[in-house]
């Protein structure tokens, strides 16, 4: 017990350290203490279905691609509400649920955002990224102009709440947010392929900042991930990428 902490620890032990004292009976969990405990409600798949099932949702996601073409068909909301309740679902920290879906259909809004993104990608691509990325970038051929975001019907902006503030005001710790927003944008990426629509997952260098000031959104928030939504143009074309094979990205022990 008296050794020095693995190095892998230590990420958790800078977690613990910014926690608040346990020990101390004033202290109040952030849920209610008195939280019931029910019955999981769960049945077994016979397990030729879950063999069937696991088969055929990797054939599904296998079909998902990064789309940069986008048509301006519109998409029903419910659709929308759907695909964000659904990312709703993600597991979090403490279950803090730290984070927030900007949805924007305004074709205004969606100029405003354009304007914001291109401006400071035309300095990425010039200045900030340097050659080395910007020849990795080459063989995808993506630049700093965005049509997309103006094209596409939906832009859902994911935003990571650093931390929460409670009914009083006070500070509440987000614990692991970084990691709950991770699962969550990849549980809207799925439920966004599952529906039939198309998205794009792009993180706007330098964009943060001024995209949350224009979109009224609190100081405790920070964008993550930007996705243009909807459906794909009618002649998009996707770079014929390779996925690395089970045996590449699995070691079995
Ligand atoms: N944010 C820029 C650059 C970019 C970076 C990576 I890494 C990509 O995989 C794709 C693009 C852009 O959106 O163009």
């Amino acid at each position: 017990e008296s050794l020095p902490p693995e190095p892998d620890l230590l990420d958790e032990l800078d977690e613990l350290e910014s926690m608040e004292d346990d020990s101390n009976p004033d202290v109040v969990p952030a849920l209610p203490a008195d939280i019931k405990h029910i019955p999981f409600q769960f049945s077994r798949f016979p397990i030729e279905d879950s063999q069937k099932r696991s088969q055929e949702f990797y054939d599904l996601m296998n079909k998902r691609r990064t789309v940069r073409f986008f048509s301006p068909d519109p998409v029903p909301k419910e659709i929308i509400y759907n695909i964000i309740r659904t990312a709703g679902t993600a597991p979090s920290g403490a279950h803090t649920e730290p984070w927030t879906y900007v949805v924007i259909s305004d074709p205004d809004i969606k100029a405003k955002v354009r304007e914001i993104v291109e401006q400071e990608e035309k300095i990425n691509y010039d200045r900030r990224m340097g050659p080395q990325w910007v020849a990795d970038l080459k063989p995808i051929k993506t630049d700093w102009v965005k049509e997309y975001l103006t094209t596409a019907p939906y832009l859902i902006l994911v935003f990571k709440q650093v931390y929460g503030i409670s009914e009083n005001g006070e500070r509440r710790t987000h614990y692991y947010n970084e990691m709950s927003v991770a699962i969550a944008a990849g549980i809207l990426l799925t439920a966004i392929h599952n529906a039939g629509l198309v998205s794009l997952t792009s993180t706007p260098l330098n964009c943060g900042p001024g995209l949350r000031v224009l979109l009224g959104r609190p100081k405790n928030e920070k964008l993550t991930l930007l996705l243009p939504v909807g459906y794909p143009a009618e002649d998009a074309t996707v770079p014929d990428l390779p996925r690395k094979p089970l045996e590449e990205i699995m070691v079995e022990i």
